[in-house]
């Protein structure tokens, strides 16, 4: 084990140890690997061999220049998990499987933070499902919408006073392009001169970046308990059942609009090509996904959707679509310190595919909103 870990200590992520050592787990640590593909935190599959069984988790160092209040982060995660724990029950689910369920410090905490700084968490890993990160069947997407529609449905009684807003204005656009403009004006990797297009591609949009914002703060549109990162690997599939069984990657939910969660999943899901294409050919909105979602989503929220908020699908679609590539090309702009990247230009090259997806979606503007319509009017409150 001593050796596994020292391993992984030189694979960039020091004080490992510390941490499998913080938390209360059933067995003694055989193995430590790394997992998953996300754009934020170190994620590690923890193996601890039993007298009778191998008990597996998921440690997570969590990203502390992305968020800034661990503390509040945290609260927010187990008080949601716990919160869905009893609804679930409720619904005669079962909540260890479907929920995460933290595992606690053996001071009695739901993070350590080692010796230098670093702060962890863990969770029972979830056997028996997975997390895809490409739609492999159009079965899955539809799964997947069903599922955060109904976790936002789940959420709605949750008391939002008490959740901190982890990254502030994660998904106000406009603050976003503010930040892209002063990245591109002190252009500090003297980057703007080769993403020429792109700058203009987000300047040629300006005035529609507030669409969102202007209903949720105006009070046209309600603020909800929203997840905000709904790509589709940030949901289990049950292997067996092929349902989806469990919403992770607790990190942003916040209050925020019904569309974020809805455009977010059909930036990620519906793009034909991944994230990170080269070939911007591969790139486009598929319309029998982007149809599949609308129905499985509007049904997940249960006829809970006003109006406004799905006369705005489409919208959210583009906005976040527009806002991801915003990010990427701001990152790419400021020196790639904010998503993992692993290799050059990365966040250029997603930057590029969020944009050809916005262009596309324009192209089917019209039949995006039809098929809205079509699926709104059986699901409006
Ligand atoms: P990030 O914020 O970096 O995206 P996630 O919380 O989404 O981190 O975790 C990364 C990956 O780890 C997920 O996509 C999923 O495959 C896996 N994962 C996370 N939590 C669990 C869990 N409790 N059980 C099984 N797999 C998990
Ligand atoms: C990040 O953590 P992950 O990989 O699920 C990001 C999302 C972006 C996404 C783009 C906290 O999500 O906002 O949409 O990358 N999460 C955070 O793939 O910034
Ligand atoms: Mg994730």
């Amino acid at each position: 084990m001593e050796k596994m870990l020292e391993k992984l200590a030189e694979g960039k992520c020091s004080r490992i140890e510390e941490a499998v050592q913080a938390f209360l787990v059933d067995g003694e640590p055989v193995s430590c690997q790394r997992f998953g593909s996300g754009h934020i935190n170190d994620t590690f599959l923890l193996v601890c061999q039993d007298d009778e069984r191998k008990n597996k988790y998921i440690l997570q160092r969590m990203n502390n220049e992305v968020f800034k209040d661990i503390k509040g982060l945290m609260k927010n995660v187990s008080g949601v998990t716990e919160y869905l724990r009893g609804r679930i029950q409720e619904e005669n689910g079962d909540p260890d499987r479907e929920t995460l369920t933290l595992i606690q410090t053996k001071g009695g905490a739901y993070y350590f933070t080692d010796s230098t700084g670093n702060n962890w968490r863990m969770y029972r890993f979830i056997t028996g499902a997975t997390t895809y990160d490409v739609v492999k069947k159009p079965e899955d997407f539809y799964q997947s919408a069903k599922a955060f529609g109904h976790f936002q449905r789940l959420l709605a009684g949750y008391p939002v006073q008490e959740l901190t807003e982890t990254i502030p204005d994660f998904h106000n656009t406009p603050v976003r392009l503010r930040t892209f403009q002063k990245a591109v004006e002190e252009d500090i990797c003297h980057r703007a001169a080769e993403c020429q297009k792109e700058i203009q591609f987000v300047l040629e949009r300006a005035d529609e970046v507030g669409a969102v914002m202007n209903l949720l703060q105006s009070g046209q549109m309600p603020y909800r308990v929203t997840h905000n990162d709904t790509k589709l690997n940030n949901i289990m599939i049950d292997d067996i059942t092929g349902e989806a069984l469990c919403v992770i990657d607790l990190d942003t939910i916040m209050p925020g609009a019904s569309v974020f969660d809805y455009g977010d999943s059909i930036r990620f899901g519906a793009n034909t090509a991944e994230e990170d294409e080269r070939d911007l050919s591969k790139v486009s909105l598929s319309l029998p996904l982007f149809e599949i979602y609308t129905k499985g989503f509007l049904e997940g929220c249960e006829g809970s959707l006003t109006e406004t908020e799905i006369a705005m699908l489409p919208m959210g679609a583009k906005l976040m679509t527009l806002e991801c590539g915003i990010r990427f090309l701001t990152d790419y702009l400021q020196g790639d310190t904010y998503f993992k990247i692993h290799r050059e230009r990365q966040n250029l090259d997603r930057c590029r595919t969020q944009f050809a997806l916005v262009a596309d979606m324009e192209a089917k503007w019209g039949k995006m909103q039809a098929i809205v319509r079509q699926y709104g009017s059986q699901n409006v409150r």
